[in-house]
């Protein structure tokens, strides 16, 4: 048995196996869900196979999660499935997730504030901003799970561990402030940041190398100088999620001015040209003298990943972790997306890693 990771602490929740998507809607067609248990299941099996070891997520109340979230989308989450259940609609007409049908665009208010509809099938639109984030009997429970086990990370780090990861499943950094989506219910990443910056000092930099812009983590902290937000993704000019957000040209608002830094980059980027932009992003949050990070830990931008369009290997996920480690700051890794089975695990074993060797250890 390898003990590559020997005593690395991963915090693990079985609650987070609960959320089954049950499916995507993609442009009106309800196509094979990619979020999956088994994701997690397979991080799972590599950690341990490599001498980590399991930490079972301790539950936290809700004071943290509500400084991140808006109290009314943290309610209508918790009741969206059985509200969804007592409409009838799961029967009549026959759908068994919480799909939106219509979203209140500013366009269509005119800026008026939309209030929460009383129609179970419009609330949906209030609150999720796609079609592909599907709420279901488990979901609740698992996006709350994925937030102990967040705080469980950050506390561990808190408590004098160079490195904690957090097995978080359902994923977070694309849910905003008062909205979800893009697979993501609660910004476990956010609320992470949010413990840190309370129990570490602030700032506390969020280092998201997923695949995709991290709108939501960007969203909750645009204004706020406390929590330094940067993001490495596929371009969303390029005709990739998120579209509407994720250019260079967003960096932050007010008092968090200069606090938000995105590097989008080509469809098709190799190794050499994500590692520089991870190497930039890491260099940038580092100016802002941070005493903490978060890397939001996506594995997606593998060649082998069926939602993005990178080229990247294990042994650069490798030296991304290098480079975290490198630091020599203390490290929260929160798992964020990655959607090919057969090396799940083994991008995160590699990250992790990387992470240890970058620290010296
Ligand atoms: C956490 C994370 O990595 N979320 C990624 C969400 C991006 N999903 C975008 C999907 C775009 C449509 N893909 C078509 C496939 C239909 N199943
Ligand atoms: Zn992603």
């Amino acid at each position: 048995m390898s003990s590559e990771l020997e005593q690395l602490p991963f915090v693990w929740s079985d609650a987070c196996l609960k959320h089954e998507p049950g499916g995507e809607v993609w442009v009106g067609v309800k196509t094979p869900g990619t979020e999956l248990a088994e994701r997690a299941v397979g991080i799972r099996a590599a950690l341990a196979g490599a001498g980590a070891r399991e930490v079972e997520a301790e539950p936290h109340p809700d004071r943290l999660l509500e400084t991140i979230h808006d109290p009314a989308l943290l309610e209508y989450l918790a009741r969206a499935w059985s509200d969804w259940q007592a409409a009838g609609l799961e029967l009549d007409p026959g759908q068994n997730r919480v799909v939106p049908y219509l979203f209140p665009h500013p366009g269509l208010t005119g800026g008026i504030e939309p209030t929460e509809p009383p129609a179970v099938s419009a609330r949906a639109g209030l609150f999720c901003f796609d079609t592909m984030t599907l709420v279901g009997p488990g979901t609740w429970e698992a996006a709350r799970a994925a937030i102990d086990v967040a705080l469980t990370a950050a506390d561990l780090v808190a408590g004098g561990e160079p490195v904690a990861y957090a097995c978080t499943r359902p994923p977070g950094h694309h849910a905003a402030r008062s909205v979800f989506g893009g697979s993501c219910y609660l910004n476990n990443a956010a609320v992470a940041a949010a413990g840190l910056h309370e129990s570490i000092g602030k700032p506390v930099a969020i280092v998201d190398i997923d695949a995709h812009h991290g709108n939501g983590s960007q969203q909750i902290f645009y204004g706020d100088p406390a929590v330094l937000t940067g993001s490495v993704h596929v371009d969303p000019g390029a005709g990739w999620f998120p579209h509407f957000v994720g250019f260079a040209s967003e960096q932050g608002t007010g008092a968090g001015r200069g606090g938000n830094r995105n590097l989008p980059l080509a469809p098709g980027t190799g190794d050499p040209g994500w590692l520089t932009a991870v190497e930039g992003l890491i260099g940038w949050a580092l100016d802002g003298k941070p005493r903490a990070i978060v890397l939001a830990l996506g594995v997606d931008a593998a060649a082998s990943d069926p939602e993005s369009p990178f080229d990247v290997t294990a042994s650069a996920y490798r030296r991304a972790g290098e480079l975290i480690g490198e630091s020599g700051l203390p490290v929260v890794v929160v798992q964020e997306g990655g959607y090919d089975l057969e090396t799940i695990g083994r991008l995160v074993l590699e990250t992790l890693c990387g992470i240890r060797e970058g620290q010296g250890r």
